[in-house]
């Protein structure tokens, strides 16, 4: 450290040359992220607010007041009445909350065991390996949706839970919640939904008139639900948000500290201190933008999807991997030839896609940042590196 500090000018310039060699969003070559740049709203909000703890919320009981608000308000979106929860850091520590939950509830199994697809986020892997669970994956068939004779013959006496991703981290694809919710009927397993991505996608495809399988609350069976506000939300990063039906469930599995400035109270997040900024954001955000605002931002982001797949289709040497049912596009090769020298050419005209070898297709993500101009400038260089590669 140094003795004496520099001046704030001086330190604005430094910082401004060392966070020169990151992307920006506004570039366009972020093509393979699920984050986007927040909300210039939200991100005034955030600021102002920065301090709040919702660690210990006794002290901050306003700001305690506005996440329960603003979880009910999401909690109605997704087809839930009186849904409780609560911001998390993202996608992965929610599905670390919800695995611990399934565990909980099940002391009687010695050996626990979670029936979930094999194309479900990694923060599953990580939550088996933390909380000591077996995972059971369920096959694809080849259109990459869920093959649910493979999921059902997976189910035992040691299932305390099941998985099923609405928006998948590969292809945004949404897996056949009711019908999973069927194979589960009266057995004591717990049912979460992964919509990290999807949760701020879906409600507003299906308010575009756009035919959605369902997947949300409005399937009995579904327990609990993870939705990310800091992926399609446009919320600050990290806002990631856990949303549960029965109350009972935090009365018997959440967690005390007794000791807190402002009181004691049960939680079932993992961290201690925790933003309220962040959740400030969001509310604020959401009655900004209200229902039209968000599904505006949808349908901009489908118009471009569709833009990139009729693009991707006319093109000789790739093919998409699946027709798209949100605003993520899977491209492979036609001749089956491997993703990654594809992958690895588009990256020397600096392309960050994200690359899935499990499924041999790369994938890219059209968020709000991504324009038509930009898709444009990636097809040019796409159709280039397929002759590169004779793909065609
Ligand atoms: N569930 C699903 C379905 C996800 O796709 C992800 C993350 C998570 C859970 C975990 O969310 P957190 O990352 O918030 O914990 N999916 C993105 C992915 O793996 C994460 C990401 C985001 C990766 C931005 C790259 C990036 O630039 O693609």
């Amino acid at each position: 450290m140094l003795d004496e500090g520099l001046n704030k000018q001086e330190i604005r310039r430094i910082l401004e040359e060392k966070l020169s060699p990151d992307y920006s969003y506004d570039s366009g070559f972020i093509l393979g992220s699920m984050c986007t740049d927040a909300h210039k709203f939200a991100k005034s909000i955030y600021c102002k607010y920065v301090s709040k703890n919702l660690g210990d919320p006794g002290l901050f009981p306003g700001t305690q007041k506005l996440e329960d608000e603003v979880v009910a308000e999401i909690g109605e979106l997704f087809n839930g009445i009186d849904i409780l929860g609560s911001f998390t850091t993202g996608g992965s520590e929610a599905n670390l909350i919800a695995m611990r939950i399934a565990k909980k509830l099940r002391p009687d199994i010695k050996d626990p065991e979670v029936v979930l697809p094999v194309s479900a986020h990694m923060s599953f892997d990580k939550a088996a390996d933390l909380l000591d669970i077996k995972l059971r994956k369920a096959k694809l068939n080849d259109d990459f949706e869920l093959d649910l004779n493979h999921f059902e013959s997976l189910l035992n006496e040691n299932t305390c839970g099941v998985v099923g991703v609405a928006g998948t981290t590969s292809l945004g694809l949404v897996d056949p919640i009711e019908e999973i919710g069927k194979l589960i009927k009266g057995k004591d397993i717990f049912f979460h939904v992964d919509a990290a991505f999807g949760g701020f996608v879906l409600p507003f495809l299906d308010k575009l008139g756009k035919q959605v399988r369902k997947w949300d609350f409005s399937v009995e069976e579904v327990d609990s639900i993870t939705a990310d506000p800091h992926k399609m939300g446009m919320g600050i990063i990290p806002s990631g948000g856990y949303f549960l039906r029965n109350e009972a469930i935090i009365q018997k599995t959440g967690f005390e500290i007794p000791y807190l400035a402002g009181g004691n109270f049960k939680h079932l997040h993992i961290v201690g201190t925790r933003p309220g900024g962040t959740v400030i954001a969001f509310w604020a955000l959401m009655q900004y933008l209200g229902n039209q605002g968000f599904s505006k931002v949808v349908k901009k982001c489908m118009k471009n999807t569709e833009f990139l797949a009729a693009n991707v289709r006319n093109i000789d040497g790739v093919k998409l991997a699946a027709e798209p049912t949100m605003n993520v596009v899977g491209i492979t090769t036609e001749n089956g030839q491997s993703i990654c020298e594809l992958d690895e050419e588009l990256r020397k005209s600096e392309w960050m896609l994200g690359k899935f070898t499990e499924f041999n297709l790369v994938r890219v993500v059209v968020m709000p940042h991504v324009t038509e101009a930009h898709i444009s400038r990636f097809i040019k260089d796409l159709k280039k590196v397929c002759k590169k590669l004779k793909l065609v």
